[in-house]
């Protein structure tokens, strides 16, 4: 689903969402998207669009990332935090300031960047776009674990969960070494930063209530083909699916 309203120059993207579901569930979801959507708090959408599309080709599983939260006091704080992280995943200082960059501008994408992890470059052939994580989905009773284990965690569950599929389908990319993502909602402060090696890290404050900037970034190992990244994310259907020993 991708919801926008138009604006004198280009749509502002509001609201986006996907999965993997069984046919049998498909009108329950378009419900529950067009309600996102229509009640948004990023604003009022003129626009939904809803896809929905028989997956032909096989699907993929990839493990849910571990999911762990840093409290932090303030912006600066949790800026601080997420810098350390990034550069502890062997991304340059040039590459996590060019990513800042991104997801504090002023118009938030409906797609994420993709910044070579050294050179800071940035990758995407559509820079207004991005590159959208989609074709993904969690299964069912991984979900209803994960629903479980967050329970205690403020925070909206359903909003954890997506960013928690996407990370880890992103995680799951080989040529992805880690990501960023703050969420572009004005309500929603907490953002992640999150890789293969380390899980997704929540980072509490990390913008100011408000603020409509956030999005997200991925981080491509260097010499990375972009058309590859692109095509395993947008195309590839991947089931995030716990192994038993996660359970
Ligand atoms: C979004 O708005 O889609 C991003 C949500 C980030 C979720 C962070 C968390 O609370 O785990
Ligand atoms: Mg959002």
């Amino acid at each position: 689903m991708r919801a926008s309203q138009k604006a004198a120059d280009a749509d502002i993207h509001i609201s986006g969402a996907e999965g993997l579901y069984a046919k049998s569930t498909i009108g329950g979801v378009v419900k529950e998207y067009s309600e996102r959507a229509l009640h948004h708090p990023r604003g009022s959408v003129d626009r939904i669009v809803i896809t929905i599309e028989e997956i032909l080709s096989e699907v993929i599983e990839a493990k849910p990332l571990a999911i762990s939260t840093i409290e932090c006091g303030s912006q600066k704080q949790a800026k601080d935090t997420a810098l350390k992280l990034l550069l502890n995943m062997g991304i340059s200082l040039k590459a996590a300031s060019s990513a800042f960059g991104v997801l504090e501008a002023k118009t938030s994408m409906r797609g994420a960047s993709v910044i070579n992890a050294k050179s800071g470059k940035r990758l995407e052939p559509d820079k207004k776009r991005g590159i959208r994580a989609s074709m993904l989905g969690i299964e069912p009773k991984t979900k209803a674990a994960i629903t479980r284990s967050i329970e205690k965690l403020k925070g909206s569950s359903t909003t954890i969960i997506e960013a928690l599929a996407i990370a880890s389908k992103v995680a799951s990319c080989p040529l992805i070494i880690a990501e960023i993502c703050i969420s572009d909602d004005p309500d929603y402060t907490t953002g992640y930063v999150a890789s293969d090696r380390d899980g997704y890290i929540r980072i509490k404050n990390i913008k100011q209530k408000g603020s409509m900037a956030g999005g997200r970034v991925f981080f491509a190992k260097p010499g990375s083909d972009i058309a590859l990244i692109k095509e395993y994310l947008e195309k590839i259907p991947v089931m995030i699916k716990s192994t038993n020993e996660q359970h």
